[in-house]
Formats: structure tokens, sequence, C-alpha cells
């Protein structure tokens, strides 16, 4: 999948400095299905045969369908998301976010906006699905941290209904 992906380094402007966000990055969907994160607005590329096979898989599991995906890839453990709820208002009150991974296995943190001490913390391990949903994102932030011991590539995709 790494080579047949439309990988973008997006910028972020981040207290009035353009920084370039900790991972690559990659919007597929139906047509006319962009996302606004961050103040990044992505266009979507148009599904391949890979995306669709797993978007069936998973919708299949999911009880729900999906129109697009954001893919990360995480270089190796330099690379990171910091914590943020995927809450922007094109995916709806709740929101269902369906996540696979592939390759290295990385620490996927979930923290409660008001309750501080309730965390969680998943290994995402290659071929795994994280499904979100319901009010998930109203309570909870979530991130993957850097890890410095980790030298190979991690792949995410999260399979989002956008409006
Ligand atoms: O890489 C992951 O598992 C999480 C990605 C993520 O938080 C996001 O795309 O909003």
């Amino acid at each position: 999948m790494y080579g047949t992906i439309n990988w973008k380094q997006e910028v972020a402007l981040l207290f009035g400095k353009q920084v370039a966000i900790p991972r690559l990055s990659a919007w597929y969907g139906d047509p006319g299905k962009s996302y606004t994160y961050s103040k990044i607005k992505m266009e979507p590329n148009l599904w391949t045969p890979i995306l669709i096979t797993i978007k069936s898989k998973i919708e299949a599991i999911a009880g729900t369908s999906f129109n697009s995906v954001l893919l990360n890839l995480y270089r190796d453990g330099k690379d990171s998301v910091a914590w943020h709820s995927d809450d922007e208002s094109e995916l709806g009150e709740n929101p269902a976010i369906g996540s696979v991974s592939f390759g290295a296995t990385r620490r996927f943190m979930l923290r409660h906006k008001y309750q501080k001490e309730m965390k969680l913390e998943i290994q995402l391990t290659p071929g795994s699905f994280l499904l979100m949903k319901g009010v998930t994102q109203h309570f909870w932030q979530h991130q993957i941290p850097k890890a410095a011991k980790v030298t190979e590539p991690r792949i995410n995709l999260t399979f989002r209904k956008v409006s």
C-alpha cells in the first residue's frame, strides 16, 4: 500500500508559525468529500482497489458505512499525533471512526477530557481494528506518542463518514 498512496507532508499553523506535521498523510474518499483539520483542507483522492477492499471488510464488522479515509504514515518512532478528538463538524454529532493499523506496533493513548485520572492505553498491532463511536469524541482525546525505540514505519487508516 505504501507505494500506491499519494502521501503529503502537510503543514500546520502553530502560534503563527508554519510547522510540518510529524507524519505523512493522505485523504481518500467519495468525490467532493473534503476534510479540514487543524486548518488543513484535504481534497479527496479517488479510492484505490485495496482501500475499497479494506473499507468493505470493516464496514461489515462495524455495522456502519464510511465514505472517506484519512491515512497516516508514521515513518518511525519520531513521528506522532498529538492529543486531539475527532470532533470536526463534518463528522457529525457522534461519529463512528474505524481505525486499521499496519506495520510497527504503536501505543494508542486515550484520556478523558474532564476526569483526568481516566486513561487508557492500547497497543495497536499490525492488522488490528479499533472502532470509536457514540459519544467517545465528546469526552475523550487520543494520541500516538513518539516512541524512541521504534525504527519501523506504521500506516494507520481511519475510516470516516463526512457530510
Ligand atoms: O494513528 C492512529 O492510530 C491515530 C490517528 C488519529 O488519531 C487520527 O487520524 O485522528
